[in-house]
């Protein structure tokens, strides 16, 4: 699913039909059939009740997978404990640095982070070189094709119940974050919400697994992305086919 609205007038030349669109929210999944219908109600209400405002447009896609999927293993959780933007920002420097990535690297994800220009899709980082190789800067690349049995989702549930952070935000970015971290080639990602009222982040490598981090942005703030640190040689086109394309279903390990 995503829902946009058309951007105020512009003075500035558009280009791009992605530069009249505001990006308001996008969500996919991989369902049984039966429960299709039951989906796209829950779809069509996330996007006509969005903090980023009444969309224009819902584009509701639906595919019959043509590949088996992949199962993959979910990460583990943790919460940092972090006071501010500032805090959190030179915690993620110490951990991903820890790991390997260049201090231009995580420099050039913040100022994507930051930008007001919020992407529909992932920025892909050179971890080395800094250098940004996603193949459309404006819309990035979309992860999709991801999904849960529903014995593991209970699962999940219990789990991240125990740790009062039960919500589908979680529980989406937790499964979206398994995927991406599954990726040979990808060495950690970095995640702001772009929705004004969501203040949590977090980063997510094979290594640390899945880490929260409260408070990476203030209240009220517009600003938001995700950025994938890449191996320096990596191939891109492989990476970005297995982003979009490769169907995975994500498991509770017990
Ligand atoms: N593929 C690639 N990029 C995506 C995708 C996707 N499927 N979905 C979202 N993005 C990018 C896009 O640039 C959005 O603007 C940005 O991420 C933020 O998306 O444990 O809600 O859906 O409490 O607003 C983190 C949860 C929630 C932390 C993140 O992201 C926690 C969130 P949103
Ligand atoms: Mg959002």
């Amino acid at each position: 699913m995503r829902a946009s609205k058309r951007a105020g007038f512009r003075r500035s030349t558009v280009t791009s039909q992605h530069q009249e669109e505001i990006h308001i929210s996008g969500a996919e999944g991989i369902y049984e059939e039966s429960d299709i219908a039951k989906i796209v109600k829950e779809y069509t209400f996330r996007s006509l009740n969005h903090s980023k405002g009444k969309p224009d447009k819902i584009v509701i896609t639906i595919e019959r997978l043509a590949q088996k999927p992949k199962r993959l293993p979910l990460l583990s959780v943790n919460t940092l404990n972090c006071n501010s933007p500032y805090e959190a920002k030179s915690i993620v420097f110490h951990e991903l640095t820890g790991i390997g990535i260049s201090n231009k690297a995580i420099n050039e994800a913040f100022k994507i982070l930051k930008s007001d220009k919020v992407m529909r899709g992932a920025s892909l980082v050179l971890s080395e070189s800094g250098i940004r190789k996603e193949p459309d800067k404006q819309r990035g690349v979309r992860v999709s094709r991801l999904g849960i049995d529903k014995s593991d989702k209970k699962r999940l549930s219990a789990r991240l119940s125990a740790l009062g952070i039960n919500m589908t935000t979680v529980k989406e970015a937790l499964m979206l974050a398994s995927k991406i971290a599954a990726c040979p080639d990808i060495v950690a990602e970095i995640c702001i919400s772009d929705d004004p009222d969501y203040t949590t982040g977090y980063m997510a490598s094979k290594q640390f697994g899945y880490l929260r981090i409260p408070n990476i942005k203030n209240n009220s703030e517009v600003h938001g992305g995700r950025v994938f640190f890449l191996k320096e040689g990596a191939n891109i086109e492989n990476i970005v086919n297995y982003l979009e394309k490769q169907p995975v279903i994500l498991y509770q390990e017990t």
